[in-house]
């Protein structure tokens, strides 16, 4: 009963969103905004953002890219869904980026961006991004702004304490959120409470940025849901919060908000990695899909594996720890020392803020109380370094300034609160519009924050908006955070739903940023680098185009000799060396439609024609005055025609 009367409560808090006093129907400015606000994001025209800001797409899959203080999107970055604006996912050369071990997913959900970082500080060469659902993560290059590698993470699942990168980018982490049996196995449900497992896996990253599973960490089947790594004096550990520690396995609403506190596990993973280099650890099977793609070939490839190291950690003394920590916390944070551990405890007001060396000399002192399957549980007070009181309703994540505050969303109450370490004391409430998520400080998770701006990231976009339907965009708000008050300047709507985003200066990631791809490099199987190499070859019933593309025609532009049933590939090679050059190339039936292929790149679609005619084919992108000239034929005659292969551009046969 008393439960009962908790989730009433939370469930009207959770629905008791107050409209902001302007509605926004009469298009008056609003009175929390001050005057000079709308030069402070005016970008003018020509010129570019100080800021990109990487906001994950939540259940879109995808990262978009928008640059701050404007708002303007820039671009959506295709990671693990299909998209059909560039062919992703759907082009024969980025197929392989969604295959699992469950087969080809072509939509996941992604939630936390994180960018690589070099003693502590972003570094601006990759950001990572994990799929919640078929448990994968991405690494996506801040040169080409392409996903380069997906690995997916098997034994877990819903990946969502993940993706975050330790401060030499020496591990990417995914934690599973859902406990469940460890190796999978047939198994009563009601069997859960100490049989099923959480593991934690521990991606090593390489200097070339590729990702190998290290080892996988066999943790108490609690649901871990945030974690961050530790940095500077801190560096060597992790943090993760633990929620239904209750080990509950129906109506969790309920069952796992039994417990008063949780738990922040505390992982040495310096101390684990040494352990697994000394031939730590036992390898078990497993199967996952390790997709990479080559800028040399311009394709990606699978690898299925079928190992993983797990590791114990009852047996690497001194590896892990639990700290105590109130109501089901979500977000796990940590200071841009290393000395503050932020546990967001969703259902509570307050925040539990522990101290590392307090942890360090309860390790040291032995002070426990008790034990959670063999792990020790550190005493609450001897890590507490400080309770944040009344901060608001339902607290969710946190960031960084740099400038000894910290600033944490609230949910239920709907507001970002500004607080300061070491006294805990509020110094200033904004409300959100509204029910807001994560929050975002450009290198907020890292030793170094660029403390000028935050965008908090919200769920319900209600009254901001033109309504466009019962379906909205979400909204991401932007403050000034440089002064002592938090000040608004500016709602715009984001993509998909943004949990988390990472941003960074400009100025680290614009001057590497590729223009196009060369010819001279371009590795591609079926490239045609220039006109004279383009043809067409037969293979059984398998017949492969070397296609070019120019401003402003298709090599060759009449192709014959194709018939009903055949199984027509289109390599097709953008011979363009300028900076924002693409031409499309759409078939008539084709059944992925359509490609986009970028200066110096080879594209591949297949097209399997089934009916006779002779069918034409163009290119989707106004590319040139000439663009809607930029056509060709492809003859199809019948199963049993003996018409030959011919190939030719202006009548002439090409090779
Ligand atoms: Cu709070 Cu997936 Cu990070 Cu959403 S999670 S808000
Ligand atoms: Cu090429 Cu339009």
């Amino acid at each position: 009963m008393k439960n009962i009367l908790k989730i009433a409560i939370l469930g009207v808090l959770g629905l008791f969103i107050q409209s902001c006093g302007n509605d926004g129907s009469s298009g008056e400015k609003s009175g929390a905004i001050t005057s000079n606000a709308a030069e402070r994001v005016y970008v003018a025209p020509g010129e570019h953002d100080e800021y990109y800001a990487f906001l994950s797409g939540g259940y879109s899959g995808n990262l978009t890219v928008y640059g701050l203080p404007s708002g303007r999107m820039l671009k959506e970055i295709p990671v693990f869904s299909q998209f059909p604006t560039n062919g992703y996912g759907y082009s024969e050369e980025t197929v392989p980026m969604l295959n699992t071990s469950f087969g080809f997913v072509p939509w996941g959900d992604s939630h936390h961006p994180d960018i690589s970082q070099t003693e502590g500080e972003l570094d601006g060469r990759w950001i990572f991004i994990n799929e919640n659902n078929t448990p994968r993560i991405a690494r996506i290059s801040l040169e080409t702004f392409e996903t380069e590698e997906i690995i997916e993470i098997p034994h877990s699942a819903g990946n969502h304490s993940s993706s975050f990168i330790t401060e030499n980018t020496e591990y990417v982490v995914a934690g599973t959120r859902f406990s469940v049996p460890y190796p999978q196995e047939d198994m009563a449900i009601d069997q859960m409470k100490g049989n099923f497992k959480g593991p934690l896996t521990f991606i090593a990253v390489g200097d070339d940025g590729r990702m190998n599973i290290d080892f996988q960490l066999k943790m108490p089947g609690f649901n871990y849901d945030l974690s961050h790594p530790g940095r500077g004096d801190s560096h060597g550990w992790f943090f993760f919060t633990t929620y239904n520690t209750e080990e509950a396995h129906t109506m969790q609403e309920v069952n796992a908000s039994q417990n008063d506190k949780d738990f922040i596990a505390a992982v040495n993973w310096k101390k684990i990695q040494e352990y697994v280099e000394n031939g730590g650890g036992k390898e078990i099977d497993a199967e996952y899909a390790h997709n990479v793609f080559d800028h040399s070939t311009q394709a990606a490839t699978t690898t299925m594996k079928n190992k993983v190291l797990t590791v114990d950690p009852r047996e690497v003394e001194g590896a892990v720890y639990f700290m105590p920590t109130p109501k089901s916390p979500h977000g796990c944070d940590v200071d841009p020392s290393g000395e503050y551990i932020v546990g967001n405890g969703k259902l509570s007001t307050d925040l539990t803020v522990h101290s590392f060396s307090k942890m360090l000399k309860a390790i040291e002192n032995k002070d426990f109380d008790g034990d959670a399957y063999d792990i020790p549980i550190l005493n609450f007070d001897s890590t507490l370094a400080g309770t944040v009181k009344d901060g608001g309703l339902g607290p969710l994540h946190t960031e960084f300034d740099g400038k000894g505050n910290a600033y944490t969303t609230f949910f239920i109450s709907s507001e970002v609160v500004k607080w300061k370490l070491g006294t805990w004391e509020v110094l200033d409430r904004q409300p959100s519009y509204y029910s807001v998520g994560h929050l975002m400080i450009p290198g907020g998770n890292s030793r170094e924050p660029y403390g000028k701006y935050m965008i908090s990231m919200n769920k319900i976009t209600k009254d901001r908006y033109l309504p466009t339907g019962p379906e909205l965009e979400h909204s991401a708000q932007l403050y000034d955070i440089s002064g002592e008050k938090m000040e608004l300047l500016l709602d715009f709507p984001t993509h998909g739903e943004p949990h988390y985003a990472a941003g960074i200066p400009a100025e680290k990631i614009k001057s590497q940023s590729k223009k196009i791809y060369r010819l001279d490099e371009n590795k591609h199987e079926y490239a045609a680098t220039s006109e004279s190499e383009t043809k067409m070859e037969r293979d059984g019933n398998e017949v492969h185009v070397y296609m070019t593309t120019v401003r402003s025609h298709f090599s060759p532009d009449n192709l014959e000799g194709i018939k009903v049933g055949d199984k027509v590939f289109f390599h097709v090679t953008n011979l363009e060396q300028d900076f924002d050059v693409p031409h499309g190339f759409a078939m008539i039936g084709a059944n992925t439609s359509e490609l986009l292929i970028m200066p110096g790149q080879t594209k591949t679609i297949t097209w399997e024609p089934k009916k006779e005619g002779v069918w034409p084919f163009y290119c989707t992108d106004f590319c040139s005055a000439l663009h809607q000239e930029m056509q060709g034929y492809v003859r199809v005659s019948g199963q049993n025609s003996n018409v030959p292969l011919k190939w030719t551009l202006d009548d002439e046969e090409i090779n």
